[in-house]
């Protein structure tokens, strides 16, 4: 890492060297305690057994529902076809109200499980579907909300849980970045029907790729252990239909020991979130996303919003002068799902009630935290921030 940048003529786009010498990822994988790892896998190779419910998935499930205090957790090969498994077991029908700002894993399982989106706006402070706008979107039609707790930040269980007893909605929950968040000491896991949690190899708790739902539907856990594998229900005998879901062996092993370090990364994320906090407060039109004091976060995304009438420098510019020092900041979940394919053709007006959606879209940048990162990284990273505000300058 170069010295912090401190002058305008320092910064790549203008001629400097880049302030890292290697690429700083957001979603730079947590590695965690190796030498356990190696011994869970040499268990697995003296076992020789390798997936399909082994011992390490069924421990991984354990430990998942154990965390989100509910009867079962059930482990799958990616959150994607965890969420597309629970809708077509959750028996949906029709139309789905769902966020577009999300990632657009979300809106594709429900496409894939023959299902119509139906786009609801966000909440500006919680990036949360907004219930106030839930209710306008329901039809004879609709069967389901999916709610997605976006950075791990739990939206509005209660009134999002109300919403949908009061009409007879199945209420689901994208938990991707949630891994150990919990609202008023409940733990994320136990909302709704059921939750999904991702464990791919960019969020703080991994297992390369994988996934799992947590509920309390016994019949639930039920099809979805049939759906993930193919629809058997013991040796030759398919009761339905099925497709391959399962976890394996040396993805639980990563998964577990992951867990094991949770708290250390959580640390860390803290830490850094605290660093990112106090290095950018200073910097007129750049807002760090805020947590309730009701929440526990993991802090695993550092977001912030670009306000271009105040820094009079767009979100995109900073990026480019961010990823010419070799931070490669992100702008999830540009364009949001309602202008990605096959949304943008199916309902090429949805953007018309998503303004808050198309707000953050343009104005959402996000940092790279994790275990790979430290405070001098972050101050490195906050003066090339602080040094474009300053220098006003959009080209
Ligand atoms: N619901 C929500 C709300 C989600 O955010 C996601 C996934 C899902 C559902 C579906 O979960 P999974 O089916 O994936 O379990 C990444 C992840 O691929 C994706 O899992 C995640 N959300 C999303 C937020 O981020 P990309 O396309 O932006 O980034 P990717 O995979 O190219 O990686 C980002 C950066 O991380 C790279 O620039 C380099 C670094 N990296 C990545 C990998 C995989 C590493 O340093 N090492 C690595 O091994 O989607």
């Amino acid at each position: 890492m170069n010295p912090v940048k401190k002058n305008i003529t320092d910064l790549a786009l203008f001629g400097g060297a880049p302030a890292f010498a290697e690429k700083l990822h957001v979603g730079r994988p947590n590695i965690g305690d190796r030498q356990r790892l190696h011994q869970r896998l040499d268990e697995i190779l003296d076992r020789r057994w390798l997936t399909n419910e082994g011992p390490c998935a069924l421990e991984f499930e354990a430990r998942l529902a154990a965390l989100a205090g509910t009867r079962h957790a059930i482990a799958f090969c990616n959150a994607t076809v965890a969420l597309e498994l629970v809708a077509r077991a959750s028996k949906l029908t029709g139309e789905v109200i769902v966020p577009s700002f999300t990632f657009v894993a979300t809106v594709h399982c429900l496409h894939a499980a023959g299902l119509t989106p139906v786009f609801c706006d966000v909440d500006p402070a919680t990036h949360g579907l907004d219930p106030s706008k839930v209710e306008a979107l329901i039809t004879p039609r609709t069967s389901a909300i999916m709610a997605v707790h976006l950075w791990g930040n739990p939206c509005e269980v209660e009134k999002l849980g109300q919403i949908a007893s009061r009409h007879r909605l199945t209420l689901l929950f994208d938990a991707a970045h949630a891994t150990g968040c919990s609202i008023q000491g409940r733990p994320i896991g136990s909302f709704g029907l059921a939750e999904v949690f991702s464990f791919h190899g960019t969020k703080f708790i991994n297992s390369f790729e994988g996934g799992a739902v947590t509920t309390n539907n016994d019949e639930l856990a039920v099809q979805l252990r049939l759906l993930k594998n193919f629809g058997f229900a013991g040796f030759d005998k398919v009761v339905s239909w099925g497709t391959n879901g399962k976890m394996s062996e040396i993805a639980a092993a990563m998964g577990l020991t992951s867990l094991e370090s949770m708290d250390e990364f959580i640390a860390v994320n803290r830490r850094n979130y605290e660093s990112y906090r106090l290095a950018l407060k200073d910097i007129p039109g750049i807002s760090l996303f805020a947590y309730r004091e009701t929440v526990r976060n993991n802090f695993q995304y550092v977001v912030v919003t670009v306000d271009e009438s105040v820094t009079g420098v767009s979100r995109d510019r900073l990026i480019d002068a961010l990823v010419a020092e070799n931070v490669i900041a992100r702008r999830y979940f540009y364009p949001g799902c309602h202008r990605m394919e096959p949304y943008r053709t199916l309902f090429p007006n949805a953007g018309r009630d998503l303004p808050v959606t198309e707000k953050l879209c343009a104005s959402v940048l996000v940092l790279p935290t994790g275990t790979a990162v430290g405070p001098a990284e972050i101050d490195a990273v906050a003066a090339i921030i602080r040094l474009m505000v300053a220098s006003g300058k959009n080209r």
